[in-house]
């Protein structure tokens, strides 16, 4: 039967293909979808920017957008999903095919990146005129592949030849200056769709380009040469994100790129301002910019950089201006991650931005003495100290809020992390606790418990107000259950296709799927799920008659290029893979699977398929997670520890339908004091044949002694570090009881699938929706504004 859309969709094809439709690939035919849908989609974006123009806004300031990819969830939005299906069977094609062609817009490191992704999404749903602003990188992280079981990095050119999701503005360039440069910043806009609205959001990413097309002087004089190198250095500002989500390599150059998209968002906010309302004064009564943690806080001293030198206002009227405009969030309480930068940079890239925070610092410290802190407290929180910027300080003193991302987190911020700031401005701090899209992470990537859910509520209505989940919990019952095994199954079948088509690896479907996907860090303790699987295993091999509940343990994890520790942690788990696989005593029963290049598109298989939910980090480090969030809604149980917030996930589906172990939070800071893992090493049973293994020939590091650093790192320490500073064997013992426990527990499949039913009807809280309603009340002060 053919569609309205069929003849379009072959329009659009030839159109990016220049061929017909017969001879156009599958890449053009994904292309041709995607120009289809933008048409789709202008008028009411064009509609949505103009209306967002008068009212008062919100803009999201990030370093890292972490999109994924664009064309499934904007089909979904627009309602157009069967429509594409069936036009593309027009045409001999199947959608998830077509899908499969894009490549993921991985503009971000992790968490902090796809939250920001995830409040995009909400801001459309909800109708808040909010936009986001980013950086345009040519390469978004780096590719992952393992040789040998080591990880690679190669560059990840995601748009080398454009992309039909965004588009360049080349009328709205701004001219942003340095020192030693002039930078034309060019806005690519991304629509950003929501469900149930006609409106579309923006995501404005900058990209720096000469600010002419070329040195015609320098060609004309014969320094051809110079002239390609000059394009060449300006166009290296975007080249690349940092690869590296705590701590930052490239210095001089991430500085540079902070710098470039907060002066290109603020000039175009000012101007937009100006147009609609006429009073600079007035900005901060119409705008409000959320920092997404420290990386846009150069959008301070540059804010009252504008109103001084552009705006012709005085200093107190543009510090007024800014403290009504600045919000800050805080992402992580790891002390590496605070970012400070060393003030030559700063004297260096832009002398004027350098004097400015030298007044604020100025300011800062009279009006500290003026509360009588002693110099000490003083020059530790001041803005510059040590012969350093320190952004943080800065996001302190100049916001009217403060916010860490889960209930936890935000208790730590204000007795530890900030606690001199939460001593002065205690009414600044508030929580936010994250979410994520049930768009996305729902409804898009796990259609079979979707129907279920629209199923027995009647209509789809929970898409959008996910508490609505909560109406559900009592209509459970065996057949629901049944079916949500079901579901599971089909689904593992999928990620089992899945993978057997991306990287050849077989997995059997009959078997616990038990899944770490996030960063590798030592903090976040894969090395915890690692030697757990090894234990597993030489248990298996001592006991043959064990009987073991069949288990697939899935990881998924990018290192940064640099953290040595983190990789040996990789190669361990690949070497542990091997071992395990390739074992025919075991390998019946337990499989080992390391998801190569893990990134936003391949957790869109892997959560769906997950019956176990891994969060083990260390108790007080994980500031919030948001994995463990989209683990709850596809019916993944939680095995983990009282961190970020999983607290809130226990606090909502009771402890009895969670898999809790481990020290807790506040327990810690007695337990490190007299730590001792050695004494574990050769008390806790198996244990000290698991972390002999890692130096007595069992698993090999390839020669590069990083499993012995890795165990020294563990029972030795290094002259910086005691021994294992993240509790792994201390929690070791508690973890292995309550995993065994769980594997148990899944024999029972009905009381197993409750506890699921459970976790996905309370899992409300945990929508984005939530989150962004809660900035949008108690910190934007937005109203939802919608076109139609
Ligand atoms: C992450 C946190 O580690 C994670 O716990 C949290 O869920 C996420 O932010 C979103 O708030 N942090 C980062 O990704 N990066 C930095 C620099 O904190």
């Amino acid at each position: 039967m053919s569609t309205d859309l069929t003849p379009s969709l072959g329009s659009f094809t030839r159109a990016v293909s220049g061929k017909n439709t017969s001879d156009s690939s599958v890449h053009d035919y994904w292309e041709g979808l995607s120009a289809l849908t933008m048409s789709k989609l202008a008028d009411n974006w064009d509609k949505t920017t103009k209306k967002y123009k008068g009212v008062k806004r919100a803009s999201y300031l990030s370093a890292e957008f972490l999109m994924g990819r664009a064309l499934l969830n904007n089909l979904a939005n627009l309602g157009m999903v069967d429509e594409a299906r069936e036009a593309l069977e027009e045409y001999g094609l199947n959608l998830a095919d077509v899908l499969d062609e894009e490549p993921d817009a991985s503009l971000g490191n992790g968490g902090l990146g796809r939250l920001a992704a995830c409040f995009m999404d909400s801001c459309a749903t909800l109708d808040f005129p909010v936009t986001g602003y980013g950086i345009l990188y040519r390469y978004g992280l780096f590719k992952q592949s393992f040789e040998n079981g080591f990880q690679k990095e190669s560059p990840d050119p995601w748009m080398e030849t454009g992309s039909p999701f965004v588009i360049r503005r080349e009328a709205e360039a701004k001219h942003v200056k340095f020192a030693d440069m002039d930078v034309n910043a060019v806005p690519y806009d991304m629509p950003i769709t929501g469900y149930g609205t006609d409106n579309v959001n923006t995501l404005r990413l900058w990209k720096a380009e000469p600010m002419e097309e070329f040195d015609y002087d320098a060609f004309n004089s014969q320094r051809f040469t110079d002239a390609i190198v000059e394009r060449e250095r300006v166009m290296d500002l975007c080249r690349v994100l940092y690869p590296n989500d705590t701590t930052y390599e490239g210095k001089v150059l991430r500085v540079r790129q902070q710098y470039f998209f907060c002066s290109a968002s603020l000039q175009c906010l000012i101007e937009e301002h100006k147009e609609a309302h006429g009073d600079i004064k007035t900005f901060g009564q119409f705008n409000s910019i959320q920092l997404n943690d420290t990386h846009p806080v150069l959008a301070v001293p540059e804010l009252i950089r504008l109103l001084l030198d552009e705006e012709g206002i005085g200093w107190e009227e543009a510090w007024k201006i800014v403290t009504e405009t600045f919000a800050y969030t805080n992402h992580t309480v790891l002390a590496e991650a605070l970012e400070t930068w060393e003030v030559s940079i700063f004297m260096q890239l832009f002398p004027r931005i350098f004097e400015i925070v030298t007044e604020i610092d100025r300011r800062f410290r009279s009006e500290l003495a003026e509360r009588g802190f002693d110099q000490g407290k003083i020059d530790y929180m001041a803005p510059l100290s040590g012969g350093r910027v320190h952004m943080a300080w800065i996001a302190c003193y100049a916001s009217f809020s403060i916010n860490g991302v889960a209930a936890i987190h935000t208790d730590i911020l204000k007795r530890d992390t900030l606690h001199d700031w939460h001593d002065i401005w205690p009414e600044r701090f508030n929580n936010k606790t994250n979410g994520v899209t049930p768009r996305r992470w729902l409804n898009n990537c796990n259609p079979r418990l979707s129907a279920l859910l629209t199923e027995v509520m009647g209509d789809d209505s929970w898409v959008t107000d996910l508490d609505k989940l909560a109406t559900l919990e009592e209509k459970g019952n065996p057949d629901i259950y049944r079916r949500l095994m079901e579901i599971k199954k089909a689904n593992k079948e999928e990620f089992a296709a899945w993978i057997m088509r991306r990287d050849g690896i077989e997995v059997p479907t009959d078997a616990v799927y038990d899944t770490i996907i996030k960063r590798l860090h030592e903090y976040k303790r894969q090395l915890m799920d690692a030697l757990y699987i090894l234990d597993l295993y030489f248990r298996m091999k001592d006991n043959p008659d064990m009987d073991v509940v069949p288990r697939v343990f899935i990881f998924g994890a990018k290192a940064a290029p640099g953290y040595k520790r983190a990789k040996a942690i990789i190669k361990l788990i690949n070497e542990i893979a091997n071992l395990v696989n390739n074992d025919e005593a075991v390998n019946k029963t337990l499989k080992v699977v390391f998801v190569q290049n893990y990134n936003v598109s391949p957790a869109e298989y892997i959560i769906p398929a997950t019956d176990v939910s891994e969060q083990i980090s260390m108790a007080g480090k994980e500031a919030s997670g948001t994995g463990n969030m989209k683990f709850m809604m596809n019916g993944a149980l939680t095995l983990g520890t009282m961190d970020g917030a999983t607290v809130e996930i226990v606090d909502a589906v009771g402890e009895e339908n969670a898999y809790i172990f481990g020290a807790r939070e506040e327990e810690l800071e007695t337990i490190m004091t007299s730590y001792n893992p050695r004494e574990k090493y050769e008390t806790v049973p198996g244990l000290k044949r698991v972390l002999d293994a890692l130096v007595d020939g069992t698993l090999s590091d390839g020669g590069t002694g990083d499993f012995h650093d890795l165990l020294a790192s563990l029972l030795d320490g290094t002259s910086w570090e005691r021994p294992d500073v993240y509790y792994v064997l201390g929690d070791f013992d508690n973890y292995r009881a309550t995993r065994d426990r769980m594997a148990e527990d899944y024999r029972n499949q009905e009381e197993w699938a409750r506890k699921v039913w459970i976790n996905i009807c309370r899992s409300g809280r945990f929508s984005s929706d939530r989150t962004i309603a809660d900035y949008g009340r108690d910190i934007w002060k937005v109203d939802g504004q919608p076109i139609a």
